[in-house]
Formats: C-alpha cells, structure tokens, sequence
C-alpha cells in the first residue's frame, strides 16, 4: 500500500494568505514517517508551489476571486491526483484553501466516477457563483464538481460531474440561506452537528454510509475541512466556528471510512500557521497528521 503526500501551497481561492502554509507544518511535522510507521509507503515529490501560473487579467467572470488562478491550479490538482490514483496510490491532498477540493474530487472522479464524497466542515463551501455574496471560491467547490450553476468556458476542464446523492456532509453549522436552498433543492444529505448530537457520531457516520454507499462497494473520497473541528480542537484556521466536532469524533469518522477499506482519497484543507499562537499552530497541525493516521488505518482507540 502506497500513499502519496500532494501538498498543495495554495490560497488564491479564500479572503487571505497564510493557508498555503498549511502543508509545509503538516510535512515537517513528520506526516511521511508517520505513514511509514503504519506501514505505508510515501511518495513524496515535493510541494506544488503553482508559481508558474500566474493567471492575471481578463475580463471579471461574475463576481468571483481568481477565477482564472483557481481553474488552473485545480486542473493541474486534478491531473497529479487522478495520475496517483490511476497508479493504485492513495493521494492525500493537503491544503491551502479548500477551493483545491474542486481539484482534489476531479481527480478522484476521472478515475473512479462511481466514487462517493465524504465532506468534513463547518461550512457547506456550495455556493455557486451566481450565489456566493463573498466571491471567494473556496466556499464553492462543490458546485463546481456538482455541475450547478451556470456553465463558466473557464472551468470547462471540469469534465466527470458528482451527482448530489453521492455526496454526505458532516459537521455543518455555518450556512448561506443561499446553501441551504442549494442542500434542499438537490436533495443532499447533509449530517449538522445538530444530528451529531442527536444521533452520536457512531450512527451518524452509518447512515452517511447507508445513505452514499448503501452496498459498501463504492469508492469513497474523503474532503475534510480542519474547520469541521471545534476550534478548541483545530484552533488555527481562518474560519473557526464555535460548536464542532470533538477530536474523538473527527477520528470516529476516519477510523470508521478506513474499516470500509473503501478509501481511495483524503483531503486535509485549511490548516493556517499563521492563526493565533504557537501552541495553537502546533496543536492544529498535530491534529491534522491524527486525522490522516486515522484514515490510513491507525486505531489507538480500538482494543
Ligand atoms: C461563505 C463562507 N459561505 C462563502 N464560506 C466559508 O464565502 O461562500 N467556507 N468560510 O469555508
Ligand atoms: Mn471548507
Ligand atoms: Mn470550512
Ligand atoms: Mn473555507
């Protein structure tokens, strides 16, 4: 079994810089020894920097931030991705802003169009261009491999399109009216932490499964957003929102995707070192690596 790290330095789909640091914290934190110890094997080919793609000017496209940028970077994502998968690797795809999971889906699609999509977050990052208020792609992604929204020439790449009963939240509770008509509309299941504390995460994530995967027998890709977490938890992130999920139950969630064995894809998104204080930095990148050592099969908690 083989794991390839794809740390992506990227933020040109939020508000603000430091996520693209994200990666390189969660590298030296020692993520590939980690694996190794599980019993992986790492690729590693160094970080994706997308310095050569400088895509400035154009007409405005709505109203949306880098759109050109965002496109360019998540193709070249979505090829390094699927060209992983395509080898039998497991990409972990680290961000950098979560607008890399248009990328990240993309490339797990190309190769696997039956796959389905756990997505980690406070947020439901669903907004299409003609909803978002903010303009920044990173809330977004979604629309994008789901196929709604107006048809943009720019992103035309995006070729393999998720249908929206293979898609299950967990973890929400920060969204646009505009989202929830979206989440409604497309009758997408979305599990808040208002059914994480009604149901517990144990049932929660079986009726994810029975709702995405009802046979056990799809792929599944794995979005996590280290905002899903409380920031109690992960509390260096751009947009912390009180009342998330404990670690435990960040970890249920891995640890019970890896039991499926099921997993061809992992995303680790929006770790910024450069929120808050150094314990804080150092707490949210130790989480990040538990939570890809969870879904590589790691079970400290299991007797
Ligand atoms: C908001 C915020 N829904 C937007 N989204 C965030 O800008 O579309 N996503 N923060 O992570
Ligand atoms: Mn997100
Ligand atoms: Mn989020
Ligand atoms: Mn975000």
């Amino acid at each position: 079994k083989t794991a390839a790290i794809i740390g992506c330095l990227f933020s040109g789909g939020g508000p603000r810089g430091g996520v693209e640091k994200g990666p390189v914290h969660i590298v030296e934190a020692g993520l590939e020894r980690q694996l190794t110890a599980l019993g992986w094997k790492v690729v590693f080919n160094g970080y994706h920097k997308f310095e050569d793609m400088k895509a400035e000017g154009g007409p405005p496209i709505g109203n949306l931030n880098n759109p050109r940028l965002v496109s360019r970077v998540n193709e070249s994502v979505a090829k390094t991705v699927g060209s992983h998968e395509s080898q039998g690797y497991l990409p972990i795809t680290l961000g950098g802003d979560h607008s890399l999971a248009m990328g990240s889906i993309s490339g797990t699609l190309s190769v696997h169009p039956d796959a389905c999509v756990f997505y980690i977050d406070a947020h439901a990052d669903i907004n299409t261009p003609e909803t978002s208020g903010s303009g920044n792609m990173h809330g977004m992604p979604l629309s994008f491999v789901l196929g709604l929204g107006d048809k943009i020439p720019e992103f035309a790449w995006i070729k393999s399109i998720l249908k929206a009963g293979r898609l299950v939240y967990i973890g929400l509770r920060d969204l646009d009216t505009t989202e929830k008509q979206i989440l409604h509309d497309n009758k997408i299941k979305a599990f808040s932490m208002h059914e994480v504390d009604k149901y517990g995460i144990g049932k929660v994530v079986e009726m994810a499964l029975d709702h995405v995967n009802p046979n056990r027998d799809l792929p599944i890709h794995i979005s996590f957003d280290i905002d899903a977490l409380d920031p109690s938890v992960a509390p260096a992130t751009v947009f912390p929102v009180r009342g998330g999920l404990s670690f435990r139950e960040g970890r249920y969630i891995c640890e019970a995707i890896s039991d499926t064995r099921l997993l061809v894809a992992l995303d680790v998104m929006e770790v910024n070192p450069t929120v808050g204080d150094e314990a804080g930095v150092r707490q949210t990148v130790a989480v990040a690596c538990s939570l890809v050592r969870s879904a590589l099969g790691e079970t400290l908690a299991k007797l």
